[in-house]
């Protein structure tokens, strides 16, 4: 895409995960390439055993825009990002954008993640979520039962961690490539849908401004969720640590303050970006 008063050309990759996404995917890819045409797309696939990986290289090859990378196996939503972001890092991108494959996320609103993100002015976010739980926000058929654990997880991951965002497990969002290159990758540990808020953390600790803009998200029509109750348990551990690590720090910031060492500055047990 063209931005900038330079009219420097702004470039984008919007990386899809994928595991068992057949159904899904060519839809996605479609919808994607017509909305952001001049985006281009890295497709990481698990070695899908329903072929959705043959299907992102038979678009790989009719498409220049559209890339694949190939893992051996299902090792989860965070680790296949990571691979994703060392991707697009790797090969000069500007803005690096999450979206999954299975047309919950609408390509036709990207287009409005991008404008919030304001690349390249200096002055814009760091990060923009597409979020469902801020004013404007919708979701479309959602079991019950996910809504409450959607809502649920963000109220508790304010509670306990503070960070201040309406929607912090969005899977649809972009980051500044430049914000993502100071994030220590080898160390985002989070395999499930933690790995958003995990994310969000390390941005907001190293200074970094988020933005948030409402998108409507429609549950999938065709394949099947691949959330599990172990990873709503590991969002609930590393949420709960995280928590008492920064209540710890802030206590020993206090207890520090007030006995005058407040002159060290302690980033212990914050979590380490940059
Ligand atoms: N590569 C990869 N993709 C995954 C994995 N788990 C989920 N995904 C993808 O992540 C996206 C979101 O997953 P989904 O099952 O729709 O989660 P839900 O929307 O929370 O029910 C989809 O594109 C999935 O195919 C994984 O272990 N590896
Ligand atoms: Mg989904």
């Amino acid at each position: 895409m063209t931005g900038g008063a330079a009219g420097a050309a702004v470039r984008v990759v919007v990386v899809v995960p994928t595991y068992d996404e057949a159904l899904t995917l060519p839809g996605t890819l479609r919808r994607l390439r017509d909305a952001v045409p001049d985006a281009d797309v890295l497709v990481v696939d698990d070695g899908s055993p329903d072929g959705t990986g043959e299907l992102a290289e038979q678009a790989a090859a009719a498409d220049a825009a559209v890339h694949v990378l190939h893992r051996p196996g299902k090792a989860g939503l965070g680790s296949a990002y990571v691979a994703g972001f060392r991707w697009a890092l790797a090969r000069g991108y500007d803005v690096v954008v999450e979206m999954d494959a299975d047309g919950s996320h609408q390509p036709e609103e990207l287009p409005s993640l991008l404008a919030a993100l304001r690349v390249p002015d200096g002055d814009g976010p760091d990060l923009v979520l597409g979020s469902r739980w801020v004013p404007g926000g919708t979701v479309v058929n959602w079991p019950r039962r996910r809504e409450v654990l959607s809502r649920g997880a963000n109220l508790y991951t304010r509670w306990a961690t503070g960070l201040p965002l309406g929607d912090a497990t969005a899977g649809f969002r972009a980051y500044r490539a430049s914000t993502l290159a100071r994030v220590p990758l080898a160390e985002v540990a989070s395999q499930g849908y933690c790995f958003q808020i995990d994310m969000g953390l390390r941005v907001h600790d190293a200074g970094g401004r988020i933005a948030e803009v409402p998108i409507r998200f429609v549950e999938r029509e065709l394949g099947r969720s691949k959330m599990t109750g172990e990873i709503v348990r590991e969002a609930l551990v590393r949420v709960t640590a995280w928590g008492i690590e920064r209540r710890a720090l802030g206590v020993r910031r206090f207890l520090a303050a007030r006995t005058g060492g407040a002159s060290r500055r302690d980033d212990e047990g914050r979590h380490p970006v940059g």
